[in-house]
């Protein structure tokens, strides 16, 4: 039987901070209860996750390298290096599977300055606004994508 399939979730700066501070923009459940989320949908999906949180551009842009060699699919919240990063963009431009771009918060209600998303052009699809539910949904796009391809 071939292996799971294997999803990168990938979690941007202060995303750490999940819970603890200004729960009313992003939810009370904090990154630990968000990954145990993913972990059990993804096992009823007949996925494999391997989720990470980094405060690093630098870091994030080697994880995604490295998603290369044996990860089927990337599902990246840059947080605030969504509105700034070249270096995301370009990773993630050379990935060849799916990418969903994920946001907790639905960005075109707030600032004008997270209107805008420099990675979103290297994105399948992108999800915002539906909080930690966008997790699930993002795992329910790759599951499509991938049994679909
Ligand atoms: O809505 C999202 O998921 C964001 O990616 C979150 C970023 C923000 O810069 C983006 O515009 C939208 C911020 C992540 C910081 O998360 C915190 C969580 C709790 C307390 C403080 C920050």
């Amino acid at each position: 039987m071939a292996d799971p399939a294997s999803v990168l979730i990938l979690n941007g700066p202060n995303l750490n901070m999940l819970g603890v501070r200004e729960p009313e923009i992003y939810g009370h459940e904090t990154l630990a209860d968000i990954d145990a989320a993913c972990k059990q949908k993804a096992t009823a999906l007949g996925l494999t996750v391997d989720f990470r949180q980094s405060n690093s551009e630098a870091e994030l842009v080697t994880w995604i390298q490295q998603a290369r060699d044996g990860q089927d699919a990337v599902v990246i919240n840059a947080g605030a290096l969504t509105h700034t990063s070249v270096a995301l963009l370009d990773a993630l431009s050379i990935l060849e599977m799916p990418v969903i771009e994920l946001h907790l918060s639905n960005i075109y209600a707030r600032e004008d300055f997270r209107h805008r998303s420099f990675i979103a052009p290297a994105a399948s699809g992108v999800i915002c606004g539906f909080g930690a539910l966008g997790y699930d949904l993002a795992l329910d796009a790759v599951h499509r994508l991938l049994t679909e391809e």
